[in-house]
């Protein structure tokens, strides 16, 4: 290995115990970069991968808040600023138990790559907050979301950082935020958050980028291999809004989607989620207050697998949509044991790198997540753009600009993975098209 990369990713993860997460995607990103790197010994001199590593800030904060039992609450809430060098942060904030500081790092890490790649002039960041949604009250989220904005509000502007939703975070949240920034600034900064309702600055087609995103990416993939999405079956881990979009596309341009997951099992629809009533149910059934995927099998009849997830299920294309690390080592041998050559991650880093190397070994073509997950940042930064035009694009002309963006993340990947010798290994050639233009732009801004 490189030895200047070795080093970096040692030093990282010495001065980052306890952050599993957040070395994984340093280990991967970087391990990428090596042809790169010997390419260009001006970027040790420079110290720039240590300096790539290290978030420009990171803000932590209390946020106490009142239950409907009239109890107080307390939890932790977070802003990791990643990297501003090529524009203002930007990226989701994550409401989850499980939410600490490794996972909001390597989430923030993988943005500054991701957003890179989109085209668009954003830097990358991640926030959130250990706050569980689930179960709670309209009144009670409503109160978090308030409660998180009194102290974020200060950290954050339309050309600073402008968070938008991730897991746990989805219109409901954006609106109770956005109106408490409002409150606060006494000011109408619609571009300060994205993913907004559509009757406060919102973008047609934001809510379906993510999935829509996914499978436009994918046909390019396709297309390289002269194959096609009709009649190909996609398994499905998730049942969030980055499936529910990716299941919609699918079934638009003729494949099927046969399979969705949640915490407590996965679902099995042989004849697709395609029509109208089910796509629609999704959205239904997330509204509620006790959601889960079970729901799903329950009103249309469907095979429900407690416990499991669907990685066993035989299809040409695999999609997860869910969280980090769903596909290890055991879930990648039932891929690859399927003899499906597509592997999408649309989720982020759903994947352990080992998993990613032993399918890739095996003939499986990976669509990394900072690609083929982009077309959801991607539409932010469109919101951001119209907010600022003060005009809004038809959803036609978001699409178009969706699509055309994909394809430019597609191309460049494989672009670079090619010059750097790599044949058509789409996760390199992220890594290093992502890291090309956010080296360039801090190279130029001297050392800060
Ligand atoms: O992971 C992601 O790219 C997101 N959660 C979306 C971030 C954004 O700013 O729309």
């Amino acid at each position: 290995m490189n030895e200047y990369v070795e080093r970096v990713i040692a030093e990282t993860k010495a001065k980052n115990p306890n952050e599993p997460e957040f070395h994984q995607t340093v280990t991967e990103v970087l391990t990428s970069l090596e042809n790169v790197i010997a390419a260009h010994p001006e970027y040790e001199q420079a110290a720039l991968l240590e300096r790539i590593v290290e978030p420009e800030r990171i803000i932590q904060f209390r946020v106490v808040w009142v239950d409907d039992s009239g109890k107080t609450q307390v939890n932790k809430g977070y802003r990791v600023q990643f990297n501003g060098a090529i524009g203002p942060y930007k990226g989701g904030l994550r409401f989850h138990k499980s939410v600490n500081l490794s996972i909001l790092k390597f989430l923030g890490f993988e943005q500054v790559f991701k957003n890179s790649l989109t085209t668009l002039p954003i830097g990358g960041g991640k926030g959130g907050s250990d706050f569980d949604p689930h179960g709670k009250s309209d009144a009670e989220v409503m109160r978090f979301c308030q409660a998180f904005m009194t102290e974020l509000y200060r950290h954050i502007g339309i050309n600073t950082d402008v968070p938008a939703g991730d897991i746990g975070v989805g219109g409901r949240e954006i609106g109770y935020m956005f109106g408490q920034y409002r409150r606060i600034r006494d000011a109408y900064e619609n571009g300060v958050l994205t993913g907004k309702g559509l009757t406060y600055g919102g973008s047609l087609i934001r809510p379906e980028a993510t999935g829509y995103g996914g499978i436009y990416y994918a046909q390019q993939v396709f297309a390289h291999e002269n194959d096609s999405i009709e009649g190909k079956t996609f398994v499905l881990s998730g049942y969030g809004n980055v499936a529910w979009g990716a299941a919609k596309k699918i079934a638009e341009l003729g494949g099927k989607a046969v399979t969705l997951s949640g915490h407590n099992g996965y679902i099995y629809d042989p004849d697709g989620i395609t029509t109208e009533e089910k796509l629609n149910y999704l959205l239904e059934m997330r509204a509620s207050r006790n959601a889960n995927i079970k729901m799903y099998a329950d009103k249309f009849g469907v095979e429900f697998h407690e416990g499991e997830k669907p990685w066993g299920v035989r299809g040409d294309v695999y999609l997860p949509c869910a969280t980090q690390n769903e596909v290890g080592m055991d879930e990648a041998e039932l891929i690859v044991a399927s003899g499906a050559k597509y592997y999408f991650e649309l989720a982020n880093m759903p994947t352990t790198n080992d998993a990613i190397a032993y399918m890739q070994a095996n003939g499986v073509i990976i669509g990394p997540a900072k690609a083929a997950n982009a077309g959801g940042v991607a539409v932010s930064a469109l919101e951001m753009s119209q907010n600022s035009m003060r005009y809004g694009w038809t959803a036609e002309e978001v699409d178009a600009k969706l699509k055309t963006i994909m394809k430019d993340i597609h191309d460049s990947s494989a672009k670079a993975a090619a010059e750097y010798g790599l044949g058509y290994d789409l996760v390199k050639g992220a890594n290093i098209a992502g890291f090309l233009k956010v080296a360039q732009a801090m190279m130029a801004q001297g050392l800060i």
